[in-house]
């Protein structure tokens, strides 16, 4: 199978591990644990499972590891596990470590060899799960089978266990767990997040990150010493070396932890030692168990010995490294991981009566844009308060220019309150997606404001955009949906838009959350202008009536069912429009192409003579959008433009608009709001077109092919 390229890995791939602690569970209860996290993280879609877990039981007590994987759903995992013969599920385990995941293949095809978890040998002395990419595994492996270890994957994933099991062998079985494991990640390049187990280390794990997440739940009946873990600095180690060297003797020295604090672990107190942990790529599949967490950060490698965990650090970044902290002062990396609390709760991620995660998320969205407003939006006093920007909002209102990046709908979503935002903050506003933005190596300064807009908060460009402008200054302001992700820690300030978790793919309930916050954000800029005041006023009671009219958006939905059933055989569709609607052009082109694989193309009307006019004739599609504001009589000029080239457009206009529905083909109406928000009207219509056009033609709604949730790899 052909590997993809790196700037098209999008990662879907899921881990879970749990560890019990003097927590005594059967090997049935463990594996049903194991089992149900895979389920919560299936939505990030995947083409393989497997799990790993302890069967010393069955081997006299010799520590050993059985693996078992398939290629699939996890629920033929869940099967194969069930059919295992000699293996005891009665038997109980006072402290036990097991590892499971979902992959999606990116080297070497899906089948049980390639699927995780990947192992050292045939002993399983070392076995890991891995998402992400080890963009430097062909060397590795070269210097791994010089040694004489023989490969029996496609995968970058086995070198990470080979190497440990080299590490391990190399320096005569002395070092610890993590120890050795810490050897091993700075040997590694790419993105990646691990959990690695082995046979050594009965009833230990350790885990670590690098540009893919990674979060830890505590669960424990006893009290737990702290709300916080130290991090620990570890002198690094290169990869020269150990090519160089051949082996790894004397590096354990190097590595010896310079310890730095005195307390140490996170761990029970008093007499009760029972303590869980788990460890997955999505808090999703913890919820379920615990709602303390703590999320890791680059290079932190936990590991969790007789029940303590304990959190170290290769070494401090450097200035140069990275930049500027989140006080904007020389970057030393913050010293302790604070033990968090998700408000998240299991049933906001299920899909209750809704056909597909899609349909509720749009259909979530009166009550969604409500909690982007609540106790930030006073509707009397018409005053906007966000508290994650308040004490920078002087210093925002100083800055060279407002520049807005991010990539998809995150980045339509400045699109559609570019023009508000000049009209409100009078200042310059760029608006970039941030793969070119990085491409160009585009010039920032100390002086310019960055906004980062992000739904997961783990998207890779977006990530290294922000960095980017970090290292050179600028202020930090992140938008995310996602509590504790790395773009909201990152940030020096920002919103959260509280939509709630959004699992479908395609985003829907982000964006209009996105849409809002940005704009309570341009209403916080000009509070103080005398001039601006009525033009406040008039948004904010906007904002007010918004959850009724979206609501009455929904009612149409039969309508628009409708006109999907007369679409859904076409082969391409242009949606054309302009000014304030340009946005909803470019979101619901890029619905119908991820969801139906159908052509699609937000077209700019006032573009329309410059080129795309040529693709205009009475066999191609048009969707048009028309609403009464500033552009409305340019609007229709472009309309007449496409009728006299025998289009046949469908409209989306406002309710009640006689004369420009008497120019449609076809319509769908939507009700008028003032001109900035009109936009969060019309995207609705093309979010549930595109939603009915992918179930009429069978497509997979929530997990369209080729796509991922998460892009965490650029
Ligand atoms: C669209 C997709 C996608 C998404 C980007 C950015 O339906 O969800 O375009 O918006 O991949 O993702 P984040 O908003 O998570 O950064």
């Amino acid at each position: 199978m052909k590997e993809f390229p790196l700037d098209f890995c999008p990662n879907t791939e899921g881990i879970f591990a749990y560890l019990n602690y003097l927590v005594p569970a059967t090997r049935k209860q463990i594996l049903d644990i194991l089992i149900e996290g895979l389920k919560r993280m299936e939505y990030r879609g995947y083409d393989s499972a497997g799990v790993a877990f302890d069967i010393s039981e069955e081997t006299n007590n010799k520590s050993a590891i059985k693996l078992v994987k398939k290629r699939g759903k996890v629920k033929e995992l869940e099967a194969a596990l069930e059919n295992q013969n000699g293996l005891s599920y009665t038997k109980e385990y006072d402290i036990h470590c097991g590892i499971a995941h979902t992959r999606w293949a990116t080297h070497g095809e899906p089948n049980e060899v390639n699927s995780h978890p990947q192992r050292s040998d045939e002993n399983n002395e070392f076995v890991v799960v891995h998402n992400g990419i080890i963009t430097n595994y062909k060397d590795i492996k070269a210097f791994l089978e010089k040694k004489g270890f023989v490969f029996e994957s496609e995968t970058d994933t086995e070198v990470i266990a080979k190497l440990a099991k080299h590490v391990f062998d190399s320096d005569n079985h002395e070092g610890s767990f993590r120890e050795i494991i810490e050897i091993v990640v700075q040997q590694l390049e790419g993105a990646f997040a691990l959990v690695i187990m082995s046979t050594h280390f009965p009833g230990e794990c350790v885990a670590t990150r690098r540009g893919s997440p990674l979060v830890i739940g505590m669960k424990s009946k006893a009290k737990l010493c702290t709300d916080h873990i130290p991090v620990f600095y570890s002198k690094g180690i290169g990869l020269k070396q150990l090519n160089e060297k051949g082996d790894n003797r004397g590096y354990m020295a190097g590595l010896a932890p310079n310890r730095m604090f005195s307390e140490s672990e996170y761990h029970t107190v008093g007499p009760e030692k029972e303590v869980e942990y788990f460890f997955a790529s999505d808090a999703s599949a913890i919820i379920g168990h615990t709602n303390q967490v703590i999320y890791l950060e680059d290079d932190d490698v936990a590991a969790v010995t007789k029940g303590c965990l304990t959190l170290h650090r290769i070494k401090r970044a450097t200035l140069g490294e990275g930049g500027l902290n989140n006080d904007r002062k020389p970057n030393l990396q913050p010293s302790i991981r604070k033990v968090q609390t998700i408000q998240l709760e299991l049933q906001q991620i299920m899909k209750g009566n809704y056909s597909t995660f899609m349909q509720k998320e749009i259909f979530e969205q009166p009550e969604s844009v409500v909690n982007t407003m609540r106790g930030r939006v006073n509707f009397q006093e018409n005053k906007v308060t966000l508290g994650g920007l308040k004490d920078y909002i002087a210093e925002i209102k100083r800055c060279r220019r407002l520049l807005f990046i991010a990539c998809g709908t995150s980045f339509h979503s400045a699109v559609a309150t570019r023009q508000l935002l000049e009209e409100l903050t009078e200042l310059p506003v760029m608006v970039e997606l941030a793969s070119d933005f990085l491409d160009r190596n585009t010039p920032v300064f100390r002086d310019d404001v960055c906004f980062f807009i992000s739904q997961s908060g783990e998207t890779a460009d977006t990530l290294m955009a922000l960095n980017y402008c970090k290292k050179r200054g600028a202020l930090i302001v992140g938008i995310t949906n996602t509590v504790g992700s790395t773009i909201c820690r990152e940030s020096h300030c920002g919103v959260h838009i509280n939509a709630g978790p959004e699992i479908g793919v395609a985003s829907t309930k982000a964006y209009t959350s996105q849409f809002i916050s940005l704009v309570m954000f341009g209403l916080m800029m000009c509070d103080d202008r005398i001039s601006m005041q009525e033009r406040r006023k008039e948004i904010i009671q906007g904002l007010k009536k918004l959850p009724e009219q979206i609501k009455e958006v929904l009612a149409i939905d039969d309508e628009v069912k409708k006109l999907a059933e007369e679409m859904y055989k076409e082969k391409s569709l242009l949606v054309m429009g302009r000014g304030y609607n340009y946005a909803t052009c470019l979101e619901g082109a890029l619905k119908i192409k991820e969801l139906t694989y159908m052509h699609s193309e937000g077209i700019l009307a006032g573009e329309l003579k410059h080129g795309p006019l040529a693709l205009v004739d009475k066999a191609m599609p048009v969707l048009f959008i028309v609403t009464r504001d500033g552009v409305y009589s340019k609007c229709m000029n472009a309309l007449q433009q496409v009728k006299a080239r025998h289009g046949e457009p469908v409209i989306i206009c406002n309710v009640d608009d006689t004369d420009t529905i008497a120019h449609a083909n076809r319509h769908v109406t939507v009700p008028h709001t003032i001109d900035c928000l009109q936009g969060i009207l019309t995207v609705i219509p093309m979010q549930l077109l595109s939603l009915h056009i992918a179930t009429l033609k069978k497509c997979d709604v929530d997990c369209p092919r080729n796509l991922a949730k998460s892009v965490t790899v650029a």
